[in-house]
């Protein structure tokens, strides 16, 4: 079938929508008409060079949509399901998946390889050229064609915008406080960096009962939106962010500081550190660049003050666990969702919606198609 789809040619180069050719579901795949997908900084990560893809593709890894095909041995699904899709897919059968670590399914490793799951495209170009897609999703499209995997069934009255930013953002944030920070009752909690994925842990992290959650991040309109999402204290940087965590902890510093900039640097663990208290935890979520090497901790410290830093991936969440848990909490009224999306676009806006972002314009853009 042809589909208009947002496409990178050339990285840091616009996304040029164009008219492509999809290809039915093979084995194990569902084709689902794209409802909203969500922009997140990781595409533009991939636009920028930062983290290697293979070129050309179909841009976009946070959607929501309804399954309209089923391919050869699909059970899991039925035409007229809503999907999210989850950019960690899970197979359920790796020894990963098999100790409730799904985030770290091994399917993961062929997320920035060409091609779908599996191998082969299912996306070309008008001249019969193979095209990818982002993560093994491509949700910048009006139809995208994805493994089993990568779906995770959602109740069909949820609205798309909402669902499509479990796929990513929102799980990648909240479960970074919740599942990698373990942020309990009482904890003092510093977000640094309050886009989508920011302002999901400092969501998080008041979910979980913090006392004091500072969200630090230089945009004035994103740390005033941050209270609004929980957050009880604000700081333009990690520096200015010392006096204040030391004041509200008695010198104690945070239990745990969350690292959720649009990219992160080497630069930033060691303020992270100091903001750090004896025995408290460095949570590192934000994407760097894929040849970051270098980073400054005062390793003196680390040992003596008994600190973890912690890697984290998806939120170190389970998507099928944690994609309609958050969902049933977004229909409680306990997870503020429609709050997080400041705009919405359509697919020809995409470039719009980016500079957006990097404006620090938006929580989150989302495009939505009719
Ligand atoms: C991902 C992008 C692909 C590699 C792992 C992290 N982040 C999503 O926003
Ligand atoms: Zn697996
Ligand atoms: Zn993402």
């Amino acid at each position: 079938m042809k589909i208009r789809a947002a496409v990178l040619r050339e990285i840091n180069t616009p996304w040029t929508v164009e008219e492509i050719e999809l290809d039915g579901p093979q084995a194990r795949e569902i084709l689902v008409k794209t409802l909203a997908a969500g922009m997140c900084h990781s595409d533009e990560h991939a636009h920028n060079g930062s983290m290697p893809v293979p070129l050309p593709i179909v841009g976009g890894h946070e959607g929501a949509g309804e399954v309209i095909a089923l391919g050869e041995g699909v059970t899991e699904f039925e035409v007229g399901d809503h999907i999210a899709c989850s950019f960690i897919p899970s197979c359920g059968k790796c020894t990963w998946c098999a100790r409730g670590m799904q985030n770290l399914c091994d399917l993961g490793a062929q997320l920035l390889e060409p091609g779908m799951i599996g191998g082969g495209y299912r996306h070309h170009a008008a001249d019969g050229s193979d095209i990818s897609a982002l993560l093994k999703l491509g949700t910048f499209a009006e139809h995208m064609v994805l493994s089993v995997d990568s779906a995770i069934k959602i109740d069909n009255d949820i609205p798309a915008g909402p669902a499509a930013l479990v796929s990513c953002g929102v799980t990648t944030g909240y479960g970074s406080a919740v599942n990698r920070a373990d942020v309990t009752a009482g904890d003092t909690v510093v977000v640094v960096g309050c886009g989508g994925v920011g302002m999901s842990a400092v969501q998080g992290a008041a979910l979980a009962g913090a006392k004091n959650v500072v969200a630090v991040d230089p945009s004035e309109f994103k740390r005033e939106s941050a209270t609004t999402f929980g957050a009880t204290h604000s700081a333009v940087s990690m520096e200015e962010a010392m006096d204040l965590v030391g004041g509200i902890t008695n010198g104690v510093m945070a239990d745990s500081v969350i690292l959720t900039p649009g990219e992160l640097l080497g630069e930033m663990i060691a303020p992270a550190q100091f903001l750090t208290r004896k025995g408290g935890t460095i949570v590192a979520t934000a994407v760097a660049n894929a040849a970051q090497m270098d980073t400054q901790l005062n390793l003196f410290l680390f040992s003596m003050m008994n600190q973890q830093l912690k890697g984290c991936i998806f939120g170190s969440a389970a998507p099928r666990k944690e994609i309609p848990n958050l969902l049933s909490m977004y229909q409680a009224g306990q997870l503020k969702l429609d709050e997080m999306i400041t705009n919405t676009y359509t697919l020809d806006q995409v470039n719009e919606g980016y500079d957006d972002m990097l404006n620090n314009k938006n929580i989150r853009g989302v495009i939505t198609f009719d």
